[in-house]
């Protein structure tokens, strides 16, 4: 019998160990619960990046080399706002598109943003269930040396996440419900992985929307991490550079520390051999997913730990 899973993720990080859990496990013993403090309106349209990573790379449209967007994608529409005299800074394809139209005629119609991604993930031939954390929208704000506070897709993708970090918050989070489906595949669960993705940017929203944490906090099962950092370097993205600006000492030691409270394993690298925290149980192996080989890979191995070490 496979063990239920649900795996707490954001963005491209998180949607490749997504990707080789799906490989692994038969569907229905998978739950993908996405951050959605990265979302935000552009043009009208609700745009949702790390769901929509999820979503395209489990359904085998993801853009290969990006890993987000839709492969082979066109920007017709981009061009278009060019010659209205607008400056697009982010990258919206033709095909994605899509995806946000429908999203944002369900969400004005007052549908649910969970039942509307359930019609789109089956449309794309997925049958895990990826769940948005919670219907209620709730913003990620970067406060920046340079530029004060600046909402997270301004942060990130206009400015390249180039601005010095003070601090982060997470708008609405506290008033933000956890879904009903969200709940049931915590209580449900028999172990708990939260992918590589980023600390702050991408877990902390989750782990401070309340319901979700208590969810989390309430089940005596394995409840393990996966690192974004080896080897003292991020994987991809800005952990490394945020952790320095936030004053944490750059390790896969320190994520562990950060997850403490969550977490009663942790998945080094296994180049991180001699830097692993003595007191937490621990598993090493390679945690560099570059294949769809590697991503099954860390998934079998990490479902093995739980089963023969942790359960
Ligand atoms: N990331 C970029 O760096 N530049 C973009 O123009 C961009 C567009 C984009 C469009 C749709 C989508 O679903 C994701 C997109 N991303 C883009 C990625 C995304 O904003 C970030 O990777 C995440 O929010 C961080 O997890």
């Amino acid at each position: 019998m496979a063990l239920n899973i649900v795996a707490l993720v954001g963005g491209v990080g998180g949607a490749k160990l997504a990707h080789g859990l799906a490989q692994v496990l038969p569907p229905e013993n998978l739950t993908v619960v996405v951050n959605t403090g990265d979302d935000f309106w552009l043009h009208g349209l609700r745009i949702c990046p790390d769901f929509d990573t999820v979503m395209y790379t489990l359904g085998g449209v993801v853009d290969p080399v990006n890993g987000w967007g839709v492969r082979g994608d066109t920007v017709a529409m981009l061009g278009a706002l060019q010659r209205y005299g607008e400056t697009p800074w982010f990258r919206l394809g033709d095909q994605d598109l899509a995806t946000h139209l429908l999203r944002t005629e369900a969400l004005r119609s007052g549908e649910r943003l969970t039942t509307i991604m359930q019609r789109l993930t089956k449309a794309l031939g997925i049958h895990s269930s990826i769940l948005p954390m919670t219907d209620d929208e709730v913003s990620t704000i970067v406060d920046t040396v340079e530029f004060g506070r600046l909402s997270f897709q301004d942060y990130f993708v206009r400015h390249r996440w180039q601005p010095t970090v003070r601090t982060l918050a997470y708008d609405g989070v506290e008033r933000a419900t956890v879904t009903p489906e969200v709940v049931h595949a915590v209580a449900d669960a028999d172990a708990i992985m939260i992918g590589p993705s980023n600390p702050w940017l991408s877990l902390a929203p989750m782990l401070a929307l309340p319901g979700l944490r208590d969810a989390l906090l309430a089940r005596d099962i394995p409840r393990i991490a996966i690192t974004p950092i080896v080897d003292g370097k991020a994987i991809k993205g800005p952990a490394a550079k945020l952790m320095a600006e936030l004053g944490y000492e750059v390790s896969a030691q320190s994520v562990a520390e950060f997850y403490r409270e969550y977490i009663n394993g942790f998945i080094y690298d296994q180049v991180d051999i001699h830097s692993r925290r003595p007191d937490m149980r621990h598993l090493l192996t390679n945690t560099i997913m570059q294949t769809d080989a590697d991503r099954a890979e860390l998934a079998q191995q990490a479902l093995m730990w739980i089963e023969s070490e942790l359960l």
